[in-house]
């Protein structure tokens, strides 16, 4: 810090510093429910005043998200499992700096649909790259960094497919959703394998009851995990319908 910046921190007039925010991820194959549980999660968050960012990967800023467009439309497809991996760490890079660590230093709690573990599963474990690739690749765009909280949906392959076709109506599935029962198993079991590696922050939700019901064990969790004693009581007292929402307020 320069001089003229230690002159500035010192006057009574500089702004409280925020506590950093939270990094929540979600993750699961296809079908599983991230999306629909992102809205309950931004719903419960807000309602006990936190302010959140939700935000998807691949994607979450305009150049990701042209990333994304070309990767799942299969347009890098022919330069192989190590390119496409290499791309999907470009598009991290680009979103963690352009949007996930300003908002977190800024205090806000960011919920991210996918996240890391899905390039460990689909590079990974699907499309077989070597492990020590994909950690040097999150080296470079995490450091150290990791999430606070990944929620990793798991739902049974059958039940998944149906989701994913409901939600798909009639477009046609992308370069990653194409294909068969198989596929979805090996994703499946994939993400329960990322998950017991990493059981610190991953935690795996039973994702097979309806929206209502996974909802609840996911409230729970992040109410446990990452309230504060003072913010679980907010939340328990909207739970218990003695208060309405919370007024936004400083973390
Ligand atoms: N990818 C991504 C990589 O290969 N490497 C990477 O590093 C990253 C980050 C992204 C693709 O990119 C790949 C993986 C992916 O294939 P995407 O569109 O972001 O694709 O993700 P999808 O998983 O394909 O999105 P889906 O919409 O299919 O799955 P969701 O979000 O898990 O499911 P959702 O919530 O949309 O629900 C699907 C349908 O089911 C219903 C919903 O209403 C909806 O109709 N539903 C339920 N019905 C009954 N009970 C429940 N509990 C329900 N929950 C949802």
């Amino acid at each position: 810090m320069s001089a003229e910046n230690l002159t500035a921190a010192a006057e009574p007039t500089a702004p409280r510093r925020r506590r950093p925010g939270r990094l929540i991820t979600l993750e699961g194959g296809e079908g599983a429910g991230k999306s629909t549980q992102m809205a309950a999660i931004q719903h419960m968050l807000e309602a006990v005043g936190i302010e959140v960012v939700m935000t998807r990967e691949p994607g979450g800023t305009p150049a990701a998200e042209a990333l994304r467009q070309s990767l799942l439309a299969g347009q890098f497809r022919h330069l192989g499992p190590q390119a496409e991996a290499v791309l999907f760490a470009a598009a991290r890079i680009i979103h963690l700096d352009e949007k996930i660590l300003p908002a977190l230093a800024a205090g806000a709690w960011v919920v991210c649909d996918r996240f890391i573990d899905s390039t460990r599963v689909y590079q990974g474990l699907v499309d077989g790259l070597d492990p020590h690739l994909l950690d040097l690749l999150e080296s470079v765009a995490l450091g150290t960094m990791r999430p606070n909280l990944t929620l990793v949906l798991d739902v049974d392959p059958v039940i998944a497919m149906k989701r994913a076709a409901l939600r798909r109506g009639t477009a046609q599935a992308d370069r990653f959703e194409a294909g068969d029962i198989a596929r979805y198993q090996r994703i499946r079991d994939g993400f329960r394998e990322v998950a017991a590696k990493a059981t610190d922050r991953c935690v795996l939700i039973d994702a097979s009851g309806d929206a209502a019901a996974v909802s609840r064990q996911i409230e729970t969790l992040i109410a446990q995990r990452l309230f504060s004693r003072l913010r679980l009581e907010k939340w328990r007292r909207i739970q218990q319908g003695t208060v309405d929402k919370v007024i936004l307020e400083p973390s």
